[in-house]
This record gives structure tokens, sequence and C-alpha cells, in this order.
């Protein structure tokens, strides 16, 4: 019996670098379960295991994960990685267009798991002036809720402009299938680390070519601490777990924040009248893509019931 972490997941067998430096394949028994959790794969990259000849026997509890659905009102959810410091997102203002929705359910998921979210706005050298100007707004947007925000041009990257942000944690990189997040690896380590896909022109999409995730370690230098970081396969929609009604405004921090001047404390926002959130949506104090992506959320919720 030894120990090890999990670094890279094929869906069929994990990757698991033992304690002692070496890796070994390993494989979970088909009757292998984690309590309470229902997912499509019972261990994840970030994931400590016991591991015996070849068998994953055991996994230690997780000190964070983050999972999501493979649609919205799927029932299959995934494990993207487990015991993790932060997630970045890559997301890109055009080619291929992130929508706000897709940011706001992602970033409702992070706050949901209580980890922290940094947004890292990709190919800005492909914006013209009128997407340059929208990228500006959506950075004030979520810097304004409290969110850090980058930008940045994968293909030339200097890895010394990201380096700080990355340094002694352990990272989860996510985003839309095609947004450059292989291509911010391989600038950041210098070397072909794994696969970029290329744009196919009638979908202005990126293949699917990541379909394992992945944690790679950055060796310390002079000027930074060693690091992880964590490839996902490219995500298509992002269904969030299951919220309950009441507990959807939590993770939108700056609907939550105005809520507590509601005149109902139970107040979903919606038609309620002393609304704070309406007021504030008003005076454009809070974004209506925000509100958009909470009422998408709710939305959520009213399917499930009939699920
Ligand atoms: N112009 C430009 N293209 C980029 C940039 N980053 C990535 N790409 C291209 O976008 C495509 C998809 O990138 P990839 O890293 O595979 O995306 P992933 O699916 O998120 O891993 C590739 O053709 C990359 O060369 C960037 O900053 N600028
Ligand atoms: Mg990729
Ligand atoms: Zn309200």
């Amino acid at each position: 019996m030894a120990k090890g972490l999990v670094i890279k997941s094929t869906g069929s067998s994990y990757i698991v670098r033992m304690d002692d430096g070496t890796d070994t394949e390993c494989r979970i028994k088909g009757n292998f379960r984690i309590r309470g959790i229902r997912s499509t794969n019972p261990v994840a990259v970030g994931d400590y295991v016991q591991v015996d000849e070849g068998w994953i026997t055991d996994v230690e509890e997780r000190r964070n994960y983050i999972i999501r659905k493979s649609t919205n009102l799927s029932k299959e959810s995934h494990i993207l990685a487990a015991n993790i410091d932060q997630v970045a997102l890559i997301v890109t203002v055009n080619h291929p267009v992130t929508s706000t929705t897709f940011i706001d359910r992602f970033l409702a998921t992070c706050e949901a798991y209580r980890v922290r979210a940094l947004l890292i706005f990709n190919k800005i050298d492909l914006l013209n002036e009128d997407k340059l100007a929208q990228l500006a707004e959506l950075r004030a947007l979520y810097e304004s809720i409290g969110y850090r925000t980058m930008e940045i041009s994968a293909i030339s990257l200097q890895p010394s402009a990201i380096l700080p942000l990355l340094e002694g944690q352990t990272t989860l990189l996510s985003g839309n299938s095609g947004v450059g997040k292989s291509t911010l690896l391989n600038a950041l380590f210098g070397r072909e680390m794994t696969r970029t896909g290329k744009i196919s022109d009638a979908h202005d999409k990126g293949m699917h070519t990541t379909t394992f995730s992945e944690m790679y370690f950055y060796p310390s230098s002079n000027n930074h601490s060693p690091f992880a970081i964590i490839d996902t396969p490219g995500i298509k929609g992002f269904g969030t777990i299951d919220f309950e009604k009441e507990e959807v405004s939590h993770y939108f921090p700056e609907i939550f924040k105005a809520g507590r001047d509601c005149r109902f404390g139970n107040c979903t926002h919606t038609h309620e009248p002393g609304c704070a959130v309406q007021d504030k949506i008003i005076t454009g104090d809070i974004a209506i893509s925000r509100y958009e992506s909470y009422l998408s959320l709710l939305g959520d919720c009213d399917e499930s019931k009939y699920r």
C-alpha cells in the first residue's frame, strides 16, 4: 500500500505520482464509489489516493473540488479537479465569443465551492477597437464585483507576466474549448506540453484536442516558488451543480450584498416590491448581464424540480 497524487486522468485509468516520485498507471474497480458525490469520475486529478498493486483503493478527503454537469439538466456530473487553490478561467471576447452567462455560471460555481477565481481575457491581439472597448467594460464589471482580471495574448505571452499569479499555488485552468488554454500552458513552459487546436472556420470553435485532465508542475527558480497547473478538456456548456433557489443569490456577490436591503428577507429579486436589487439594476449599479445570468440559474432550479 502506498500513497500518491493523481496527476492525469484518461477516463479509464489514472496516472498517480507516488510519494517516492515515480509515476504509475492505476485503475479503479467498477464498484468504487465516494459517498455523497454522484459523478462520472469518482477519482479526479488533484486527489490524494492509496494505491495497491495498480488499483486505487481509497481517496483522501478533499479540501475542495470543482464539479460540473455536462449540460444544464444532465444528471451526470464530472469532477474537474480536486484540492485546488484557485481557478483561472480563460475567456475570449471574440474568436470564439465567451458568453457572459458562461462566465457567470462558472464564477457562481467557484463561489459555491469557495474557490478563488481569476479571469484571464485571451486573444487581445485579435480584437478591434469595438471589441477592445467591450473588453475594458467587462474587466471593469468583474473587477468591481471583486474578481481579479487580466488580459493577454497567449501566442506571445511573456511568462513573467503571469507567474506572480500562479506561484506557490495549484491552479485549475478552465474555459470554453478554443480559448487558448493549451497555448497559454505551452507559452508558460516554453515548450509543447500539450497540443493546441486549430480553430475551424465554419464554427469559430476550437476542436476538442485535449480530452484528458492533466497536472503540470512548474519548477521553482530564483524569482518564484514552484506551482502546479491543471489543464482540463474544453468545456462547451457549463451546467451548474444543484443549487437551491434560495441560495443562487449567494453566489452573485453584488446581488447578495444589494439583497440585504430588500423589503422582504426571502426576496427572489424577480417581482417583489421594495427590491433593492431591482433598484440597482435601474441605476446601473448591477449589470443586466449579471442579472440575466442570475435569472438563468434560478430557471435551472425550476426545471430541475420536474426532472
Ligand atoms: N491570435 C491568437 N490566437 C490564439 C491565442 N491563443 C490561442 N490562439 C489560437 O487559438 C486556437 C485554440 O487554442 P488552444 O490553446 O488549443 O485552445 P484550448 O482549446 O483552450 O486549449 C489555436 O489555433 C491557437 O493558436 C492568442 O492569444 N491569439
Ligand atoms: Mg486545449
Ligand atoms: Zn430583492
